[in-house]
């Protein structure tokens, strides 16, 4: 590893760049085995019922601490979790840091998220595994983005629909990762639809990393279970926690 931290580590991820779309998405296939994903599932649905937020279109675990702007208070991840945050850190996608925190989503068929970008309290990298079943991320370029200077994206036409914004999908298959940095992280909005069977078309951008797959294939989503692991750089010390308990 270089003084900059990982480097070496990323030149061995640039054959999972994503094409065509603007800097920068990783996705590699089988990222996990099959034992993994079962050990995971298994854990995941161990985990006590008040672990669970529900939301009205999925329901979540969130397991470090509560990310927050003034610093999150930090919570101990459970070993059954940082083996896998092991092995996303030796991608040195984090450079220096370790990941510190991890979302869980469970999104039955059906079930999705809205539009968004993941915000300023992360460094601005995510890493996400998939489990139990495929879903397709849509990317939305943000309203106003017509004007973007990535003449890729560039239209002449005011856009302001979703749909008009929606610029590329990728499959995510279960065991995969992707890896979310640059623009594709912090300029777009990624989101998934609320529908119980994606059909592939020629906007699946990493299509030819997916093996089998062809454009007019259905495919009827199962529930599917995701980590999103990143890393919380603001974290309260011991010390500051020790004292505002006296
Ligand atoms: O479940 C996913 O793959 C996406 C999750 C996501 O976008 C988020 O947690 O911010």
């Amino acid at each position: 590893m270089n003084q900059d931290g990982g480097e070496n580590e990323l030149c061995s991820l640039s054959p999972y760049i994503i094409s065509n779309i603007p800097p920068i998405i990783y996705y590699i296939p089988n990222f996990i085995s099959e034992d993994d994903e079962l050990y995971l599932l298994k854990k995941i649905y161990e985990a006590p019922k008040p672990k669970w937020t529900e939301l009205l279109n999925r329901r979540l675990q969130n397991w470090g601490g509560i990310p927050h702007e003034k610093g999150m208070i930090p919570d101990t991840i459970p070993q059954w979790l940082q083996i896998y945050c092991a092995m996303v850190e030796k991608l040195g996608i984090f450079k220096n840091c370790k990941p510190n925190h991890i979302l869980i989503n469970e999104y039955l068929p059906g079930q999705g998220i809205m539009p968004h970008t993941d915000g300023p309290l992360y460094y601005p990298t995510v890493a996400n595994i998939t489990l139990k079943s495929h879903a397709v991320l849509e990317w939305y370029r943000p309203i106003g983005g017509e004007n973007t200077s990535d003449s890729s994206l560039n239209t002449k036409v005011p856009e302001t629909s979703l749909e008009a914004r929606n610029f590329a999908r990728i499959l995510m298959e279960r065991r995969s990762l992707l890896i979310v940095r640059e623009d594709m992280y912090s300029k777009y909005l990624h989101g998934i639809c609320e529908i119980k069977t994606d059909i592939i078309d020629d906007k699946v951008v990493n299509l030819s990393m997916c093996e089998g797959r062809q454009i007019g294939d259905k495919l009827n989503r199962d529930a599917r279970v995701s980590l999103t692991i990143r890393n919380v750089p603001k974290v309260m010390k011991n010390n500051f926690l020790f004292g505002r308990r006296r």
